[in-house]
């Protein structure tokens, strides 16, 4: 299981206060959808996604993007247990959805990227390695359920 520091939660939980989450999650839905195109067979309801405009404007997307990056957030308040937090998601994801694990690595890395924008100046070495874990260990307990 991954262990945070002290020093890593305050990293994490500091910044998180600059997303503004609707954007961002709207934002990074979006830009994994244009960067690994393969991901859009998920989402065959959401309509237009022919290019990067219609999937960056596609209301769906924007909206979806927002539930997901907003269950993102519980990770932050519970960094210690992600398992337990995770696990309703990852059995949904993985018995009801079938979506490949390893589109939760993708979606945290494009995720990383988007929120280095909004951190500005904050998006420190130290910042980027506590989120890199907080990504990746999401990544894990979306997983765990998978068999
Ligand atoms: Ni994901 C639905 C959270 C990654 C495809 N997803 C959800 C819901 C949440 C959620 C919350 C809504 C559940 C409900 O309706 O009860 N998803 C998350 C989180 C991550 C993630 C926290 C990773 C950080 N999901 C992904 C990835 C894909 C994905 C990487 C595919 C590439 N998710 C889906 C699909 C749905 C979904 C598909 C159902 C969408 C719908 O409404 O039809």
């Amino acid at each position: 299981m991954v262990h945070f520091t002290a020093e890593e939660k305050a990293a994490i939980t500091s910044t998180w206060k600059l997303v503004d989450v609707e954007d961002a999650g709207a934002e990074a839905l979006g830009r994994l959808l244009v960067v690994y195109p393969w991901t859009q067979r998920f989402f065959d309801s959401f309509g237009n996604l022919s290019s990067s405009s219609a999937i960056m404007g596609n209301p769906k997307v924007k909206a979806h993007g927002k539930k997901v990056l907003t269950a993102f957030g519980d990770a932050i308040k519970s960094v210690d247990d992600l398992k337990n937090t995770f696990a309703h998601l990852s059995e949904l994801h993985c018995d009801r959805l079938h979506v490949d694990p390893e589109n939760f690595k993708l979606l945290g890395n494009v995720l990383v990227i988007v929120l280095a924008k909004y951190f500005g100046k904050e998006f420190t070495p130290q910042v980027q390695s506590a989120w890199q874990k907080l990504v990746a260990g999401v990544a894990t307990a979306l997983a765990h359920k998978y068999h």
